[in-house]
């Protein structure tokens, strides 16, 4: 499964609560979107790698979606006090202890691939042993920007990190242009390839198709595995009723001049069987009348429910996905 952060955690919750029991010996790989990364004083933070972390390890805050329940922030506030940089991106106390183990290690040499291992021997392992595996897409560094308007530069535009578009900006503003820095000499982490090679089934979850998925397909190299996994690739749309569920898919797609639709994003995705990735592709009933269009595009479709409002919910998402995949004999 190629993850986000909230939206990928929480279609895997239902993923793993669609295997119960009887998935007790499914495998499942995370790769990670790790292009909202940031350094700030100076220490790495990975939100995506983190929320899925937190959230299968049940240390996530669910009212928030990103960082640690029971959380406090008097670090934040003695930051802000010091005028320190960044004051509007939260950094929890609870929160900052991962960051400062994550750090340490990529200080010490250990590729951001061994780093998450290691936290996750104490947020993963307990639950789910080696049957679950979270991967950063890639362990080199990789940062989405966003260009914005800003009549004062002069060449019209400003550019600014993903995290103070979406955190310090609200995306209140229209995104002109997404520049993923670092996109064309990353290399996938180790395992990567070999997961999407030997999987039995791909999923992408209803992620950011920008700055989610867009950005783990661009690393050199996922998608030509991607196009030649035996696996089939399904995939389900964060677009229901044209529009985003929640975050800034719908600015982000803008900016890439891609229609705020499910059969856009699949489109854009591209059917296998046409210099893309998907075979499959589920759309939330609300928009069961794009059925034939991604169909005409080469990809099987299906309208099912798409929203993520619990765990059964998820759950039969993904069993609708993977029926897709694979239809019953
Ligand atoms: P992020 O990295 O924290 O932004 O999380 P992701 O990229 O994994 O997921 C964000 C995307 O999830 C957004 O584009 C939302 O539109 C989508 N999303 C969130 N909740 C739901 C849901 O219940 N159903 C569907 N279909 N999409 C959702
Ligand atoms: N999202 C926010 O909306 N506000 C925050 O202050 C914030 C802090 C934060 C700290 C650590 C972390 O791992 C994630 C954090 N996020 C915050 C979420 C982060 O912006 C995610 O990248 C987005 O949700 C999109 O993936
Ligand atoms: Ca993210």
């Amino acid at each position: 499964m190629l993850s986000g952060g909230v939206g990928g955690a929480r279609f895997l919750q239902g993923l793993l609560h669609a295997q119960g029991a009887a998935g007790t010996d499914t495998e499942i790989t995370v790769v990670a979107n790790t292009a909202d990364d940031l350094w700030l004083h100076g220490l790495k933070i990975c939100p995506d790698l983190d929320t899925v972390m937190y959230t299968l390890g049940e240390g996530i805050d669910h009212e928030r979606g990103w960082g640690r329940r029971d959380e406090t922030w008097s670090v934040k506030e003695e930051l802000a006090a010091y005028g320190g940089e960044a004051p509007w991106f939260g950094l929890g106390d609870r929160d900052i202890a991962t960051h400062l183990m994550r750090t340490r290690m990529l200080d010490a040499g250990y590729p951001l691939t061994q780093v998450t291992a290691a936290l996750c021997e104490r947020w993963l392992t307990p639950g789910f042993g080696d049957r679950l595996r979270l991967l950063p897409m890639s362990d080199d560094r990789v940062e989405t920007h966003i260009a914005v308007a800003d009549d004062d530069a002069p060449s019209g535009r400003r550019v600014v990190h993903f995290q103070e578009y979406w955190v310090g900006m609200h995306a209140a503003v229209p995104a002109e242009a997404v520049i993923v820095v670092g996109q064309e000499k990353a290399t996938p982490a180790p395992g990567v390839l070999e997961a999407i090679e030997t999987a039995d089934v791909v999923l992408l979850p209803p992620s950011n198709p920008v700055v989610s998925v867009g950005t783990i397909l661009g690393v050199p190299g996922i998608r030509e595995a991607l196009r030649a996994t035996t696996a089939p690739v399904v995939g389900l749309s964060p677009i229901v009723g044209g529009a985003h569920v929640r975050g800034m898919a719908e600015q982000l797609l803008g900016a890439i001049g891609v229609e705020v639709s499910a059969a856009a994003v699949a489109e854009h995705y591209g059917a296998r069987s046409r210099d893309g990735v998907l075979d499959g592709w589920l759309v939330d009933t609300a928009d069961a009348e794009l059925v034939p269009r991604i169909e005409a595009a080469g990809i099987a479709c299906r309208a099912v429910p798409l929203m993520m409002t619990d765990v059964d919910a998820t759950a039969a998402m993904a069993r609708a996905a993977l029926e897709l995949a694979a239809p019953a004999p």
